[in-house]
């Protein structure tokens, strides 16, 4: 008899964008074999874990029938392409998420070997012997993209191996700064392993960013440490070849040069929560999950609330980057059904800032790579910094906080304002002076603590922010200003 062996699927899913007939099939998966629960992640998609072997089969047939797949959702591939979500600039979002999925379906091996082993269609024996672009083997490592929409850095593109910012003139897409180079992998006691924020290279006009992702990702591909595998991400290759080098190499390869950078704005990198109206007229609801948990729990019945409003919801769902849920393309007559059933499942609720801004990666049980909790321990220690921010009258002032149970960064908690990465069991790193939105690496500020150190140094530092912090200073920023961590200006300085 062989073990209950579970699997986690991860679905593809480019700018976290389905229908509600396809989040109803999906809720039908999780319901049917993957725990009675769905899980956003940071990139915008979903996961279902405790998926049995046996189950593994008829999970990703009836996600085809959905039109969804698995394909390069995980492995050293081109992984799922991430897009803004920002609902209020409905035409440019409409040309950026098209730029994005077109990428996606462009830059996935194109080979048959998923649909021969999971939809059983009938092996050729002499068909696409080799993927034409990848060749014989996938890239040295995973490799990530992703499409942005100023002001909102969503997507924390500086953290993307290739990102695409888009540049618009009069709500009309005319093309793309692009970005190489971000990472947030790390490995502890290992300094030669960090975090790295993407380089901004040049622009390129809307109709040539193919070119320019076969280009990036070539160099890659050709160039990237097969050696080894902590080393090999396109972030390493940038630093060891240098920038210079490979954005040559780039517009060799592209076969023309990028026209400088335009400039362009972030203001944040956290969802906009609630109703927003759309340029177009339509209306848009950004639900917090917390973590990216849809479960029902007591009241609050997430996942019943999910299905109900997809059998009557007319538009899209669009998954967010920050592992939210935005009901989006709702006509302004159908606003007060989707309000009726939100409340009726307990929907609607009043969090803190800094809640809002949280982000933890899933971690204990199901991730092998974890060192401690994360998604199952940031609402409690979040509850008790609350009380720490409600004493200095700080609770609606944003602050980013994301936990990972790992160095992986799969929070991203290298960018946040406060990081926590997993060491040991109830042991954590505690970084600060991530940039707001996303433009500034953090720091180490305490090596492998427990929850009561983590604590007393908070609320020294939120106490000394509140009495005094500039006008409009991030609580990043202050961290900086105030001493308690040096500014890191690259990657490279990140372990200094
Ligand atoms: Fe991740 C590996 C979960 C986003 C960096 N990540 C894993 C695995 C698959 C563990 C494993 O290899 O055995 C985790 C599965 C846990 C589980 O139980 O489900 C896992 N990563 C996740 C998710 C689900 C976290 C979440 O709570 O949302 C995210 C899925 C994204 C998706 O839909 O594709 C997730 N992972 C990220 C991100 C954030 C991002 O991409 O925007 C990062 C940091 C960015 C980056 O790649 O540099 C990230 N994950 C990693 C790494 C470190 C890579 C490196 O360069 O060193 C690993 C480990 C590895 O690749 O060796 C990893
Ligand atoms: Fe697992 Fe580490 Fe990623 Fe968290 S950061 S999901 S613990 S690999």
């Amino acid at each position: 008899l062989e073990p209950a062996y579970t699997f986690m699927i991860r679905v593809r899913m480019p700018g976290g964008v389905c229908s509600p007939a396809q989040w109803l099939k999906l809720d039908e998966l999780a319901r049917a074999y993957g725990g009675d629960t769905i899980r956003l992640t940071t990139r915008q998609t979903v996961q279902f874990h405790w998926v049995l072997k046996e189950n593994l089969r008829p999970t990703i047939q009836k996600l085809h029938e959905a039109l969804l797949d698995s394909i390069a959702a995980c492995g050293d591939v081109p992984r799922g392409v991430m897009c803004s979500v920002d609902p209020r600039l409905s035409r440019l979002h409409a040309q950026v998420y098209e730029a994005a999925s077109r990428t996606s379906a462009h830059a996935i091996p194109n080979q048959r070997a998923y649909h021969e082993i999971w939809y059983g269609e009938e092996r050729v024996a002499s068909s696409e012997p080799e993927e034409p672009f990848f060749g014989k083997q996938y890239l040295p490592r995973k490799f990530k993209m992703g499409f942005v929409i100023p002001p909102s850095n969503d997507i924390d593109v500086y953290t993307q191996d290739l990102g695409f910012i888009a540049i618009a003139r009069d709500g009309e897409l005319e093309g793309f700064n692009v970005s190489i180079g971000g990472g947030m992998g790390r490995t502890d006691q290992a300094p030669e392993t960090y975090p790295r924020l993407a380089d901004v290279v040049g622009f390129i006009p809307a109709d040539k960013v193919l070119a320019a992702t076969d280009a990036v990702m070539s160099v890659q591909r050709d160039y990237g440490d097969r050696t080894n595998r902590a080393h090999a991400r396109f972030k390493y290759t940038i630093d060891d070849k240098g920038l210079a080098w490979i954005k040559a190499e780039i517009e060799r390869r592209m076969g023309f040069a990028f026209e400088p950078a335009r400039p362009f704005a972030f203001r944040s990198n956290g969802d906009a929560f609630g109703w927003v109206e759309g340029e177009d007229g339509r209306w848009h609801h950004t639900l917090f999950i917390e973590n990216g948990r849809v479960i029902d729990q007591g009241e609050k019945r997430l996942m019943t609330g999910l299905r109900e409003i997809a059998r009557v919801h007319q538009g899209a769902f669009r998954l967010t980057p920050n592992q939210n849920l935005c009901v989006s393309d709702v006509a302004p007559e159908d606003r007060s059904k989707i309000d009726a059933l939100l409340a009726e499942y307990g929907l609607i609720e009043t969090r803190s800032a800094l809640r809002l801004n949280s982000i933890a990666c899933v971690a204990l049980p199901t991730c092998a790579l974890a060192m401690a909790e994360s998604e199952r321990y940031l609402p409690t220690l979040i509850d008790k910094i609350e009380a720490i921010l409600d004493a200095r009258g700080l609770r609606d002032e944003p602050i980013t906080i994301r936990m990972s149970g790992c160095p992986n960064g799969c929070s991203r908690p290298y960018v946040a304002e406060i990081g926590l990465s997993g060491r040991a069991p109830g042991k954590y790193n505690l970084y600060l002076g991530g940039g707001f939105h996303g433009q500034r690496l953090n720091k180490m500020h305490l090596e492998n603590v427990g929850e009561q150190t983590i604590l007393e140094t908070l609320d020294e530092i939120i106490g000394r922010y509140a009495a005094e912090r500039s006008a409009g200073e991030r609580f990043g920023d202050f961290a900086i200003r105030a001493g308690y961590v040096p500014e890191v200006t690259e990657g490279r300085f990140f372990n200094a």
